[in-house]
């Protein structure tokens, strides 16, 4: 009897559960048919005009390295607002000085309701407090953001100081989906030009030579990445095995290795 009233109680929970998921997904996204509601909130602010500005990513927390994230802006009523002016700019204040990270500005997508854009974060929130300025139509919204650091044995992003002086950013891009065999894989290179610029760089040759570090071997067929615009190169790695797999990436320019570059995944 006992255990009869356990599992109805459960069932009766469980259905509130779902329910009130199905609920809320249809509550964040008025109007737009979205594929993609499973983004997760990050942090949300209001504008002094009344806007919502929610800020969401792929996971619940965000990461050093290269991460697409998501603005939603609604007004009171909840009426998304779409095409608006939206910018977006992250800060970290080292105490001794502040300086922003690579971003891809946010453009809107009529799809999904989102101003979709990326931040490389280049450090994580152990080295200083980082915050985010989100412009929309002329107005403010700020939030602070809890960047961790990469998951145990990877790094997504690095940074180094070229032959010429300057220093670099080489970060992958995200979502990682790896499997054993041939895999598309892309990068970014910024530079930073001053604490409040981190333009792209484009046209570098990358010679690319994945090491899988604990068995101390590479792997055939590698197509090194290639400029592709606007920041991004584009290759295929060959992961002859699932492991610990260190990406060597020398930057070229005009013949000249300017950096050493590695990131490093596990899968
Ligand atoms: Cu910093």
């Amino acid at each position: 009897m006992k255990k009869i009233f356990l599992l109805s109680l459960m069932s009766a929970f469980l259905f509130v559960a779902c329910k009130k998921d199905k609920d809320e997904t249809e509550e964040s996204n008025p109007g737009v048919t979205n594929p993609s509601s499973e983004y997760k909130l990050i942090e949300k602010d209001t504008t002094d005009n009344d806007l919502i500005v929610e800020l969401y990513a792929e996971n619940e927390t965000l990461e050093m390295g290269y991460t697409p994230v998501y603005v939603k802006v609604e007004n009171l009523n909840g009426d998304l607002v779409e095409n608006a002016m939206v910018s977006f700019m992250p800060m970290m204040d080292m105490g001794m000085m502040q300086h922003t990270t690579p971003t891809v500005q946010p453009i809107y997508n009529s799809t999904s309701g989102y101003y979709e854009g990326v931040i490389v974060f280049v450090m994580s929130s152990s080295q200083g407090a980082w915050d985010i300025e989100i412009m929309v139509d002329g107005e403010a919204a700020t939030m602070d953001l809890n960047v961790l650091g990469a998951p145990a044995g990877e790094k997504h992003v690095g940074s180094y100081v070229g032959t010429n002086g300057d220093s670099y950013f080489v970060s992958i891009v995200k979502p990682l989906d790896w499997s054993v065999g041939m895999n598309d894989v892309s990068f970014m290179v910024h530079k930073r030009e001053s604490m409040m610029s981190f333009p792209v760089v484009e046209g570098l040759t990358i010679a690319m030579d994945p090491q899988m570090t604990s068995m101390g071997h590479g792997s055939p067929n590698n197509i090194s990445p290639v400029s592709v615009g606007d920041g991004f190169y584009e290759g295929e790695v060959n992961f002859t095995m699932t492991g610990d797999w260190r990406l060597n990436l020398d930057l070229i320019d005009a013949g000249d290795t300017i950096v050493n570059a590695n990131i490093d995944v596990l899968f």
